[in-house]
């Protein structure tokens, strides 16, 4: 069991709670994640808390690097990241990401693609996909650019580094930054706080706003375009490198082919 469930009031509580491979969002965890998140809904929860518990090293290590594909594309719109991203997005009441410990990769999408995100003192937030030498697809990468400035998403894809959460509250990753000890007590102070408003109309604006967010049409030749960019990228002899130094616990070393 990778997930533990727990409702207060109004307010859902999912824990990822697979420490030992420091809730990579494997195939299988997010499938636990997915269903917990139609039992939430089904019990008509108003807010849904996503955290992995006060105190937690690590939010989440992101994709499950294993189970990246190599030779092709690695971030499919079936993929389980994907599916969990899409399932945030379009759960039917807000999903607070309550962090403690860092954040890597798919999992700084995850927790940008939360309504609303606090952290404490140890979070940390890294976008990882050039330490891989993965393609980012196209999903994401909007999202980066519609959820943070500009200059701040391209310093965090170029150079995969740690973003503190002194910058994290800065950067507006975060909406709030508190002590540890007040973490799950302001977080929850928050959910109920929206629990208690007219959860249809809470509803109908976080459908609006993604709505309104995704409006924009994409060209299919600008679509295109990236889609080859991204064909090179994967099918490049540094994205096995990327997935082989992983593996191997050891630093890659990239060529540019
Ligand atoms: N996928 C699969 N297994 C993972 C994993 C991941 N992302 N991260 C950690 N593990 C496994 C790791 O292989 C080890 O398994 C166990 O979790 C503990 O890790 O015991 P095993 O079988 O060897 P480790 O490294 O010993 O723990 P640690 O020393 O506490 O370090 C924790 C971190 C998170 C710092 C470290 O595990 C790490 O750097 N993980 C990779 C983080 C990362 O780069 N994630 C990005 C994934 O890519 C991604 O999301 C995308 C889509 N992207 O970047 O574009």
């Amino acid at each position: 069991m990778y997930i533990r469930s727990e409702v207060d009031g109004y307010v859902g509580i999912l824990t990822l709670c697979h420490t030992e491979k420091r809730n990579a969002l494997s195939r299988a965890l997010v499938g636990e994640l997915l269903e917990a998140m139609d039992a939430m809904a089904a019990a008509r929860v108003r807010v849904l808390i996503l955290t992995a518990g006060v105190g937690s090293k690590v939010w989440s290590a992101g994709h499950d690097i294993h189970e990246l594909p190599l030779g092709e594309d690695p971030l499919l719109y079936s993929d389980p990241l994907e599916q969990l991203l899409r399932g945030v997005r379009h759960f039917p009441a807000p999903v607070i990401a309550m962090v403690s410990g860092s954040v890597w990769g798919g999992a700084t999408d995850l927790v940008l693609s939360c309504d609303i995100a606090i952290g404490d003192d140890t979070c940390s937030f890294a976008l990882t996909p050039v330490n891989l030498g993965l393609p980012y697809n196209t999903a994401g990468t909007l999202n980066f650019m519609r959820r943070l400035p500009l200059n701040i998403a391209k310093e965090m894809l170029f150079t995969a580094r740690s973003v503190s959460p002194h910058e994290a509250e800065e950067w507006h990753i975060l909406n709030h930054r508190v002590d540890a000890s007040e973490l799950r007590a302001f977080t929850l102070d928050i959910a109920h706080g929206i629990a208690s408003k007219a959860p249809l109309a809470v509803a109908a604006l976080k459908e609006q706003f993604r709505m309104l967010a995704d409006s924009a049409p994409l060209q299919p030749g600008i679509f295109e375009r990236i889609q080859e960019l991204r064909h090179r990228v994967f099918k490049s002899r540094d994205y096995v490198e990327g997935i082989d130094a992983f593996k191997e616990k050891r630093a890659p070393v990239f060529r540019g082919e």
